[in-house]
């Protein structure tokens, strides 16, 4: 069941300099980048794309800092990629997501906001469709 899912490498990450490090994790699990761009996203993109969390405390903090500068978005492409990229991602919280995954080898919690956690994955195949035509 090829597929494909919307990875973002958001603000944190571009800063840190981490998108080597994040993109050879999802090439090494045997996932293609079937397309990819750098860019400091309007928050008119934002707003839909985190459409689901509108109203909710975090989301206003969370346009901001998803706009704050650049992120790259990714079009990756394999065989049931849309869980395994979460899976690879970890869990949302970095202080609690397992090592061995982005979020929990790379993700850092120094009281900064929960969001900066330096990588987002569509959830489903719904979201992955809408996503995906929103980013590219
Ligand atoms: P995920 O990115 O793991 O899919 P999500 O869709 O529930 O998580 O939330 C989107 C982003 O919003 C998430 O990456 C970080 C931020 N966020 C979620 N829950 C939060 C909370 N309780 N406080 C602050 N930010 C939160
Ligand atoms: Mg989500």
């Amino acid at each position: 069941m090829t597929q494909q899912t919307l990875v973002l490498i958001k603000p944190d990450g571009v800063k840190r300099n981490l998108i080597g490090e994040i993109i050879s994790r999802l090439e090494a699990k045997g996932y293609v980048v079937a397309d990819l761009k750098k860019f400091t996203p309007t928050k008119d993109l934002l707003h839909k794309h985190y459409a689901e969390h509108e109203g909710k405390p975090f989301f206003e903090p969370l346009v901001e800092f998803m706009s704050s500068g650049d992120v790259v978005a990714i079009k990756l492409e394999g065989h049931r990629v849309i869980e395994g990229f979460r899976s690879l991602a970890g869990a949302t919280d970095p202080t609690v997501a397992l090592p061995g995954t982005i979020r929990g080898d790379l993700g850092r919690d120094w009281g900064l906001k929960v969001q900066q956690n330096l990588v987002h994955g569509s959830d489903s195949e719904e979201s992955a469709a809408r996503e995906l035509a929103l980013w590219f």
